[in-house]
């Protein structure tokens, strides 16, 4: 009954915000020029961090550029993406491999950037599948995604993907417990047979490829969001849980019943130690490791079969449970290590836990009970604090460089900067409206950058020019380099950014790619020079040995394919140039264009079904000659015996 009163009145008092947010717009005059001027980059000028926001349901990653706001890039993930042929081109079609088959799409929730000694370090971002549960690595020397591993055991990958001080593990937390390995069973025997497991997948320092190093296979709650220890708590991870009440129906009223979920403590060193030493059990599973080469240009996909799993109990001292209230949803660790803040999302306080505290309750073996039997330390004995905010549905907690701290509160709409240690609220902040998480570039390391802070809004209503009933999500750039944060900008993303991370441009921009070398191309399929293109039949199959320069491909006629064929066109664009790739497409074709970069080799299918004479293009405008960039197929009936030929300039 409680929660019921509760959620009715938090709903109505989001609603009123939202509807009354109109008033709060800034007008004109001298703060919006001074606002102006923080956000401008000049033309020519570059911005000072880039931002990787995810993509939410659209399966990507996007970059933009801060202050400014301007978006630089899409990156494709997990979803097909036309734009480049990701996901379309037979050379990318096995990184969205899974066990469930070919599954083209995901829910990317939370980027995290590679780290060393607790620092951002530029080499890869990472990111969360929450559907199909996988993790991928993308390069930020190239942008391009280069592994995707998929997680077994998991559903709802959402306490993820975050990643140790030393790029150790990225980490990968299941948000819905299930049936443990997957059966036949009634829902309403979830309480004795669902787990909810957390992987640690290791990260090799030198290339990054990933492999699960084991799985901790933890009682059946709902693991929701989760932070590594650093400095001091390095070592240690943290995961918040909610439905604790382990409900498997109606669970907005059901999994809101205790007044305290957990976070979970989990010393990963000690459990590493064991498994080093031979402990855990090897179980049955399968999942997809998609493994992207960038001298073949070419992903391959092995199947896995089976994992390594861990039960807490066979690992004294590993994992403990720290009472945390109203149903947690972020976790996070501030710079030093020392606090780890769980926020109620049924509530209107922070819980701030101590580290040491913890230590010397574990030390103390003051214990409040056990879960599963899994120790429950007393909340008492490991609070640190409480920030008594006065606002409503507390999200996220992002740092500075100075000892602060900011908050979301989706109910009431708002991002509150308070201080860690004594908890007093220094400043708070409208947003527009409904915020989720927010990001301070480094704000999840060691060293944050604490000059902007970037709040990702799940509602967006007014304030861009309606588009019909869906509008973009919007986000707001904050500066927070003064005592009082100010609101500078607000632009809109792209999909559902959830989480986002940022890094300064110096640390990126030097070493961001810009040609693949031609002479380094291992692709099997490669044509190094003009002259070694050519046209090969093997059966029904046919392959276009195919090279693009400005303005022509070669070659840029072909005879003697027949209907009923299987064309593959492997084009390996010879530019050497940064920013001039060429694109091709196919009449009729049955997937999207391919875009290939200079020095690269990409391959298309196409299985033509009419007689006729077929033209080709470049699709990306690359020279004051592009339109001339095309060619033709000619497409005999398949009994033909029309002679196979190709050719250009003739
Ligand atoms: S979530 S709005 Cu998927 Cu990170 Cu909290
Ligand atoms: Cu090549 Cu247009």
């Amino acid at each position: 009954m409680k929660i019921y009163s509760y959620l009715t009145m938090t709903m109505g008092a989001a609603l009123m915000l939202v509807s009354c947010g109109q008033q709060n717009q800034s007008s004109n005059g001298a703060l919006s020029s001074s606002a102006a001027e923080k956000v401008y980059v000049a033309p020519g000028e570059q911005d000072e961090f880039y931002a990787f926001m995810s993509g939410g349901y659209s399966g990507n990653l996007t970059v933009y550029g801060l202050p400014s706001g301007r978006m630089f890039k899409e990156i494709p993930v997990f979803s097909q993406f036309p734009t480049s042929g990701y996901g379309y081109s037979e050379e990318t079609k096995p990184m969205l491999n899974t066990s469930h088959g070919f599954v083209p799409w995901d829910d990317a929730h939370h980027p995290d950037i590679s780290q060393t000694n607790g620092e951002l370090d530029g080499r890869w971002i990472f990111i969360n599948g929450n559907n199909t549960p996988r993790i991928a690595r993308i390069s930020l020397s190239t942008f391009e995604t280069e592994e995707i591993i998929e997680v077994p055991n998991s559903a709802g990958n959402h306490s993820s993907s975050f990643i140790t001080e030393n790029t150790e593990y990225v980490v990968a937390g299941t948000r819905f417990s299930v049936p443990i390995p997957q059966r036949d069973i009634p829902i309403n025997e979830y309480k004795s047979n669902f787990k909810g497991s957390l992987s640690f997948i290791s990260v090799d320092p030198e290339h990054g490829h990933m492999d699960i190093k084991f799985q901790l296979m933890m009682p059946g709650f709902n693991y929701d969001l989760s932070h590594p220890g650093r400095g001091k708590s390095h070592g240690w991870f943290f995961f918040t849980t909610y439905n604790t009440e382990e409900a498997h129906t109606l669970q907005e009223v059901n999994s809101s019943q205790n007044d305290k979920d957990f976070i979970a403590a989990v010393n990963w060193k000690k459990i590493e130690e064991y498994v080093n030493n031979g402990g855990g059990t090897k179980v049955p599973a399968e999942y997809a490791h998609n493994l992207y080469d960038e001298s073949t240009h070419t992903a391959t996909t092995t199947m896995k079969k089976e994992v390594l799993t861990v039960d807490p109990l066979k690992v004294p001292g590993a994992v403990y449970f720290l009472p945390t209230p109203k149903s947690p949803h972020g976790c996070d660790v501030d710079p030093s290590g020392q606090y780890i803040i769980g926020n109620g999302k049924l509530s209107a306080d922070l819980t701030v836990h101590s580290f040491d505290k913890m230590i010397a309750a574990i030390e103390g073996e003051k214990f409040d009970g056990e879960a599963y039997g899994i120790p429950i330390l007393k909340f008492e004995d490991v609070l640190a604090g409480q920030v008594k905010s006065g606002g409503l549905g507390p999200l996220h907690t992002e740092f500075d460089d100075e000892g602060n701290a900011y908050t979301t509160f989706f109910i009431s709409s708002e991002v509150v900067k308070w201080k860690l240690g004594t908890w007093e609220v220094i400043d708070r902040k409208p947003t527009y409206y409904s915020v989720g998480h927010l990001m301070i570039p480094g704000g999840n390391s060691r060293k944050p950058f604490g000059k902007y802070v970037v709040a990702l809004n799940k509602i967006t209503k007014d304030r861009y020019l309606p588009t019909g009933p869906e509008m973009e999500h919007s986000a707001q750039i904050y500066d927070i380099s003064g005592e009082k944060m100010e609101l500078i900008y607000d632009f809109p993303t792209h999909g559902e950014p959830h989480y986002a991370a940022g890094i300064p441009a110096e640390i990126l921009a030097p070493k961001s790619k810009k040609i693949y070398r031609l002479d380094e191309n291992k692709h099997p399929y490669a044509v190094l020079s003009p002259t070694e293109s050519k046209v090969v039949r093997d059966g029904n199959e046919v392959h276009v040995y195919m090279s693009t320069i400005r303005s022509h491909f070669t070659p840029d006629n072909i005879e003697g394919i027949k209907v009923g064929d299987k064309v593959y066109f492997h084009i390996t664009n010879h530019e050497q140039d940064f920013d001039v790739p060429h694109g091709f497409a196919m009449i009729g074709q049955n997937t999207s264009e391919l875009l290939i970069m200079p020095g690269q080799t990409k391959t298309s299918v196409w299985e033509p079904k009419k007689v006729g004479v077929w033209p080709f293009y470049c699709t990306d405008f690359c020279s004051a000659l592009h339109q001339e960039m095309q060619g033709y197929v000619r497409v005999s009936p398949a009994n033909s015996n029309v002679e196979l030929k190709w050719s250009l300039g003739e």
